[in-house]
């Protein structure tokens, strides 16, 4: 089973830091460091161009790379076994799953039974950078979206540090990226995203509602017969636990 399944006391423990943390993240974000960068709720922010064409190409290469040992694979629904749209791996020492057994995450790739590659440096760097967070990130998801694929709304719940922001890259073709509210039913607003494109989403907005509604296929050169790869950095374990 995955590593880290926590104890209602940690749970609690990590929602009162998260309370904290809320109320500091935004001095924090203030350190981001281009004008451009645009709030779209409250703890997200939006850095659009982040990474250049040719940042782009080299993240590419390192995506590449690395899915050659740990291939893409269809995560399924909880319960249901219902095949995700979206292909996913993952780089890191904890990398998301999803089966019929629940969310999770889990230290080996789950066909190739190997620890998942390592983070891109290239990545850590950018967590530093625009993460506002002290330890260092333990997961890179990878989600590849083609043919159609989208992401329904979700929250981003299976971490013990929720005080850590996720750090997010688009590349490839742009897509619909729709963000709520904590609540399911709250109100949404939706933004397109660029391929280079960095969200930070934390603070307040740590568990709010999001999706990618489609991706519009054809619109980036950058990723060989088309589509779209979205990079999420996330720390998974609380730093002051170990
Ligand atoms: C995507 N992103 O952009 C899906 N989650 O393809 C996410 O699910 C996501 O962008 C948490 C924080 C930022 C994100
Ligand atoms: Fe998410």
């Amino acid at each position: 089973f995955g590593i880290g399944v926590r104890s209602l006391a940690q749970r609690a423990r990590a929602w009162r830091k998260f309370q904290r943390v809320v109320r500091n993240f935004r001095e924090a974000i203030f350190m981001m460091p281009d004008a451009a960068s645009l709030k779209i709720s409250p703890g997200v922010f939006l850095w659009r161009g982040c990474l250049d064409r040719a940042a782009q190409d080299e993240l590419i290469a390192e995506v590449a790379a690395r899915t050659e040992h740990a291939p893409f694979y269809r995560p399924r629904m909880p319960r249901s076994g219902k095949p995700f749209s979206v292909e996913e791996t993952n780089f890191g020492s904890h990398g998301w799953f999803s089966d019929e057994s629940g969310y999770r995450y889990e230290a080996m790739h789950p066909l190739t039974k190997l620890p998942w590659p390592d983070i891109p440096v290239s990545l850590v760097t950018l967590w530093h950078a625009v993460g506002a967070y002290e330890a260092a990130p333990e997961c890179c998801l990878v989600n590849f979206y083609r043919d159609g694929a989208r992401m329904g709304l979700h929250q981003d719940r299976d971490e013990a540090a929720l005080d850590a922001p996720v750090v997010s890259v688009s590349l490839g073709d742009s897509a619909l990226f729709r963000i709520g509210g904590v609540s399911r039913r709250d109100r949404t607003t939706s933004v397109t995203l660029h391929s280079g494109d960095v969200i930070v989403f934390g603070g307040e907005s740590r568990l709010a509602y999001h999706g990618i509604d489609r991706v519009m296929a054809g619109t980036s050169p950058l990723i060989a017969g088309g589509g779209r790869i979205n990079l999420t950095l996330r720390r998974v374990t609380d730093p002051s636990e170990k």
